[in-house]
Order: C-alpha cells, then sequence, then structure tokens
C-alpha cells in the first residue's frame, strides 16, 4: 500500500482519481492509458489522500485528479453529430428535419446540439448543407 497524494485540489471538490499507466504515452488522455484509482471528495484545505496498491512505485507514475463533474457530463454527453432527430442514425430524415425546424411551422423538435455540426453554436441551413453533404460522401466532410 502506498499513499497516494493530491493537493491544490477545489476545497470540497469531487474528484476522479487516476494514473497514467505510461506517463510518456503519446496519447495520455487514452481511456486505456488512465488507470481509475478513486473518487473522493477533497477536504476543505483542497486536499485529498488514500491509500493505493499499485504495481509499480506511485513515484514512478504520473497522477490525475479529474473534477467528476467534467467526466460526468463527458458520458452523459454521447451526442451523434448529425443525428438531429435522435434516432441513432445520420441520414437524410435528419436534414430534412432540420430544415423544418429552421423554417418553422412544423411540428418539428431536434437534438440541437446533433444539429449543430459546424459549430457554431446555432442550427441554420449551413448545418443543413454540411449532413447532405457528409451523407452523399465525397466532400470529405467532417461533422463536429
Ligand atoms: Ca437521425
Ligand atoms: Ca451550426
Amino acid at each position: 500500500m502506498q499513499e497516494a497524494l493530491f493537493n491544490e485540489l477545489t476545497p470540497n471538490g469531487i474528484y476522479n482519481f487516476y494514473i497514467f499507466r505510461d506517463a510518456v504515452a503519446t496519447d495520455l488522455f487514452n481511456q486505456d492509458n488512465l488507470l481509475y484509482l478513486t473518487q473522493l471528495t477533497a477536504d476543505e484545505s483542497g486536499t485529498s489522500s488514500f491509500n493505493v496498491t499499485l504495481p509499480c512505485a506511485l513515484e514512478d507514475t504520473v497522477k490525475l485528479a479529474i473534477p467528476a463533474e467534467l467526466i460526468e457530463s463527458e458520458t452523459i454527453d454521447e451526442r451523434i453529430a448529425g443525428d438531429a432527430n435522435d434516432d441513432g442514425e445520420i441520414n437524410l430524415k435528419d436534414a430534412v428535419t432540420i430544415r423544418r425546424y429552421i423554417a418553422g411551422g412544423w411540428d418539428v423538435t431536434i437534438n440541437e446540439a446533433n444539429a449543430d455540426v459546424n459549430g457554431d453554436g446555432e442550427v441554420t441551413l449551413k448545418d443543413v448543407v454540411l449532413i447532405r453533404r457528409f451523407i452523399a460522401g465525397g466532400w470529405n466532410v467532417i461533422l463536429l
């Protein structure tokens, strides 16, 4: 058992604690490189410590504390860029749904986060065009 000590955390903040399996990996934050240790609340001085059993000396690893609220928002946000009607697929129905939504007068609801595929924070005809090109293929479109 070794003691992992974290400080300079947000006081009373809830954190998920990880270590990097490989501290010099090129893709450090890849899920496979993160070894989840525990979730704890930092104390009032922004410190948290716990005992952990590792296959290596703790000094040889890089410890990481990630605020739990960040993790949760990431997992909740399982966004499918382009899937405006939330049916799990990206197809012409999505382009049509967005067009109707923009035009108004149609009883449509869209997943705005999925519909904004150029990442400008708005759902506009630009997004429709990108989705149509994406479906058509050959345009090298990447939906954001
Ligand atoms: Ca869809
Ligand atoms: Ca947009």
